[in-house]
């Protein structure tokens, strides 16, 4: 026998559980596109609690996509280990350039980081963020819906020790703190300098250069990295990504450490 309402208390209960779990973290990852699921995953597996807020109902960013919906993507040789540990099949090309299928290297990033305990909110947009004593201390959300439809509702809050911006060209979570802290960013110019157009090569380079902190607390991954530090964007090659999510991790769980 089942009970409609018995399926509908549990999804409810379920979810708040988590969802009230999930306010207090420390670390919140703005974006589940490849380079924040793949900080999330590394930081979970230090043991760290880390929240990720998608806008969309669907994660995984830029990935299903591949190349111009084409959903095969490129990594390179040094992000190999990265989706051998996920368990990711893939393909030598040639030389340097391996091919996945772009569906299995979400559904292996989005399952490995849920099993090691990363919290996965789709459907929620960040819109804003806490910032308390010059120092980013979290981020104000929303429910996507409500902001595509334009409804006037008041958002909640998430509090975390640090806030990473995974959002991707946009950099959405930099701009907003560039805009309405009045405070400088750590770049040349203490603003977001802006992506450069493609250039793979010096894109996945400059990248990891770009993965750091980029105000007191906030840190920028992914393609958000090179657009607030004025790299190359880079295409559908994916290593960088995900090498650079592995490295805000570690930059991270450093200064997680540290505090203890
Ligand atoms: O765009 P996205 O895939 O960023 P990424 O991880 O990877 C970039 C590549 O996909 C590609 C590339 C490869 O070389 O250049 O573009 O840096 O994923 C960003 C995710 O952030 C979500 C967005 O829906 C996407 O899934 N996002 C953006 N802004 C917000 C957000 C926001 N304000 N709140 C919540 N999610």
């Amino acid at each position: 026998m089942l009970d409609d309402i018995i399926i509908s208390r549990a999804i409810t209960e379920e979810y708040f559980k988590e969802f009230l779990d999930s306010l207090e973290s420390d670390v919140v990852i703005v974006g589940a596109g490849p380079a924040g699921l793949c900080a999330a995953y590394n930081l979970a597996r230090e043991g760290f609690k880390v929240v990720v807020f998608e806008r969309t109902l669907r994660p995984g960013g830029g990935v299903p996509g591949g190349g111009m919906m084409f959903n095969k993507v490129v990594v390179q040789e040094d992000s190999k280990p990265i989706l051998d540990e996920l368990g990711v099949n893939l393909k030598k090309y040639q030389e340097n350039y391996y091919v996945a299928a772009a569906l299995e290297m979400l559904g292996a990033l989005l399952f490995q980081s849920i099993r090691e305990g990363v919290r996965i909110f789709n459907c929620i947009s960040v819109e804003d963020v806490l910032i308390y004593e010059k120092r980013v201390a979290g981020v104000v959300i929303n429910w996507s819906a409500a902001e595509a439809a334009g409804l006037h509702v008041d958002p909640l809050t998430a509090r975390a020790e640090f806030v990473v911006d995974a959002t991707g060209h946009a950099a959405e979570i930099a701009e907003i703190v560039s805009r309405k802290s009045g405070g400088k960013l750590f770049t040349s110019t203490g603003k977001i300098i802006g992506e450069r157009p493609m250039w793979a090569e010096v894109g996945e380079k400059v990248l990891l250069v770009n993965t750091k902190e980029v105000y007191p607390h906030l840190y920028v991954c992914g393609m958000a990295a090179n657009a607030v530090f004025g790299g190359p964007r880079m295409g559908p090659v994916f290593g960088g990504m995900l090498l650079s999510g592995q490295k805000v991790a570690q930059l991270l769980t450093s200064r997680l450490k540290k505090k203890d």
